[in-house]
């Protein structure tokens, strides 16, 4: 175990790893993205997960939520499209919403899902049956988490290997620890997470770390505690399928999506630590880019 591979994320390697935009580019080469979020309630996660995407240089996003957030995700989202799904009595997305999913992530190059999609069971169970049948690499965080507590087996049933974003609280839900056991042994208990689901494992928190199920290890060091609130989360998640939209591995994404978000809330927090929102980090993101490449 001593010799397994432990790094901090450095600013070269991200360098080394983030896409050139070609000067002859068009939007279909910068890949087409699902988002999976929301509920009514929390329009908010979705919108935000969406627009770390876009910032993150996501070609095509399309957003699929309810169908009674369509009139309110129109108004807060211009550049994303957005896709209806059967709902539950509770705002939720409803069982019949996963085959329509299904097609999407049929025509997507990755697939984020989580954010706001609320805790109702038939949702759960909705987002589990996406889980088991997505034919594309898959982002999963926040209540698609909470949905795969009791099930994380299913998560050998993905195509490519998913990535995984919880908070400690999520990691403590998913391991039955607490959050305070996790957050004392905190590379250890991504490593076993990651070789346990077969899945990157990205725990989050002040030092995020990005685990592999190889017991490859990432520590990231960019990200300031203006970052602890809401919606902040909600952006890694779309920052990270918006580089895997690009082309990037689902590991490299992860290693480098972790670092960008960081620096993103490091350029807002210039404009004061306190009192930055999400929105202000997701504009961020472009600053952080070419920060990095220049
Ligand atoms: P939820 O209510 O589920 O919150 P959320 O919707 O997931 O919020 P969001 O998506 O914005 O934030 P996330 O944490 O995903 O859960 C919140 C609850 O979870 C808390 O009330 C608490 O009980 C528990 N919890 C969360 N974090 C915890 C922690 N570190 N220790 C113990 N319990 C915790 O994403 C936040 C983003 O900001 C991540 O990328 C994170 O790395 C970054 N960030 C937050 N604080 C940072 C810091 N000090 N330095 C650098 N980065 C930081
Ligand atoms: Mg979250």
């Amino acid at each position: 175990r001593q010799n397994i591979k432990q790094n901090v994320i450095m600013a070269s390697a991200v360098r080394d790893i983030l896409p050139c935009r070609s000067p002859a580019a068009h939007k279909g080469m910068n890949g087409r993205l699902a988002v999976v979020a929301g509920s009514r309630g929390l329009s908010g996660a979705a919108a935000m997960t969406a627009e770390g995407a876009l910032r993150a240089g996501a070609g095509l996003v399309t957003l699929a939520a309810p169908a009674s957030l369509q009139d309110i995700l129109a108004v807060k989202l211009t550049e994303v499209m957005t896709k209806p799904l059967p709902e539950t009595a509770t705002g939720g997305i409803s069982q019949e919403a996963v085959p329509d999913i299904a097609g999407l992530s049929a025509a997507s190059d990755v697939l984020a899902i989580g954010p706001g999609l609320g805790r109702h069971e038939e949702t759960a169970a909705a987002v589990r049956a996406v889980i088991a049948a997505a034919d594309c690499p898959l982002v999963i965080d926040a209540d698609a988490l909470n949905a795969l507590v009791g099930y994380t087996d299913i998560l050998s049933e993905c195509n490519a290997l998913p990535v995984l974003t919880p908070h400690p609280g999520e990691m403590a839900r998913l391991t039955g620890l607490s959050s305070q056991a996790v957050n004392a042994d905190r590379i250890n208990i991504a490593r076993q997470a990651a070789a346990e689901w077969g899945s990157i494992v990205v725990l989050k928190g002040a030092r995020t770390v990005v685990a592999f199920p190889d017991g490859e290890v990432y520590i990231n060091t960019t990200g300031n505690a203006g970052m602890a609130t809401g919606g902040t989360g909600d952006a890694l998640t779309g920052i990270i399928a918006g580089l895997i939209a690009q082309g990037l591995s689902s590991h490299d994404a992860a290693v480098a999506g972790v670092y960008i978000h960081g620096l993103a809330g490091d350029v807002a927090a210039q404009a004061g630590m306190v009192g930055m929102t999400a929105t202000d980090l997701i504009k961020a993101v472009p600053a952080a880019l070419y920060g990095i490449k220049s």
